[in-house]
């Protein structure tokens, strides 16, 4: 049994997520199902135009899905490039408890969902087409850094039983080039979890995440000894060290060890965590690299 109650934190301030995690976790429910019910919240909120359904399109004008998820005895999912369906994350569990594999991209990504019985979707929302075909008048052709306009989902979860899982559910940049993915399914930058030392997820300017493998970065950190809280902050200042750029875009992390200790470090102000412990669900505000 954990030592500590059980603990649920998350991107952004998605506080429905967090709370779905938060109490399934006090009902005695695993990390796992906590992780994948949160993510699944956002997956459906169709105001929340970086993840799930109603997600942003990409420039073609089709939405197109990434998650991941990981367990406490280091087993992951993932899947990349998805149309078909908006529950991504159990999708990405399927891949990692159904098959001998990682990581589904595409076509077959979407093969195994309707084998799965996972119900075909029409993801575009009438809204995001209309968003479409406005940025469709002076297309943009680097992706949109947007510095307040970030919302995937990163979610850890410590469960009564000390195990940690975490799931990272996103539609991208918004109108990425097609077939473009980022770092939120890919194991080690939008997701990482070690049971000997902790957990960390990322949200933001993806390629920036993947160039310094961000979440396997702070679990390593954390290995040597580094607090949640250093271990996020470090990350970030790698990055802001080895790119000039950082002032354009929003990097944000998120991070737990096994006693219950969490951090959260941003560049840019704005970048809130959810934290769930004691049927108290809260906003924590991040600190960030940059004042304003
Ligand atoms: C990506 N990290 O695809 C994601 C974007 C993001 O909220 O965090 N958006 O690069």
């Amino acid at each position: 049994m954990s030592v500590v109650p059980p603990i649920s934190i998350c991107t952004w301030q998605f506080e429905q997520a967090n709370l779905t995690a938060g109490r399934l976790l006090e009902n005695g429910y695993p990390a796992l199902d906590a992780v994948i019910a949160g993510a699944s919240v956002e997956e459906q909120n169709l105001k929340n135009t970086t993840v799930g359904k109603g997600g942003d399109t990409d420039r073609e004008g089709n939405v197109s899905l990434d998650a991941c998820v990981m367990n406490h005895d280091g087993d992951c999912g993932a899947v990349v490039c998805v149309s078909n369906t908006s529950h991504v994350s159990a999708l990405a569990r399927k891949v990692m408890e159904e098959t001998p594999h990682v990581m589904l991209a595409g076509a077959g990504a979407e093969e195994f969902a309707i084998k799965m019985g996972f119900t075909d979707e029409q993801l575009v929302t009438p809204i995001a087409k209309k968003a479409y075909q406005k940025w469709l008048k002076s297309p943009e052709y680097k992706p949109i850094i947007n510095i307040e306009n970030h919302d995937t989902i990163g979610l850890l979860a410590l469960d009564q039983n000390g195990h940690m899982a975490g799931a990272c559910s996103t539609s991208g940049l918004s109108y990425k080039m097609k077939g473009r993915v980022g770092d939120s399914p890919i194991i080690g930058s939008g997701l990482f979890i070690d049971s000997e030392v902790g957990g960390a997820a990322a949200t933001g300017m993806g390629e920036e995440i993947m160039k310094t493998t961000g979440s396997f970065l702070i679990v390593e950190l954390m290995r040597n000894g580094l607090s949640p809280q250093e271990a996020c902050e470090e990350a970030v200042k790698r990055i802001v060290r080895k790119n000039d750029k950082f002032r354009d875009f929003q990097i944000a992390y998120i991070a737990m060890d096994f006693k219950g200790n969490t951090g959260t470090y941003c560049i840019h102000p704005g970048f809130n965590m959810m934290h769930y412990q004691n049927t108290k669900n809260e906003i924590i505000k991040a600190n960030s690299f940059l004042k304003n």
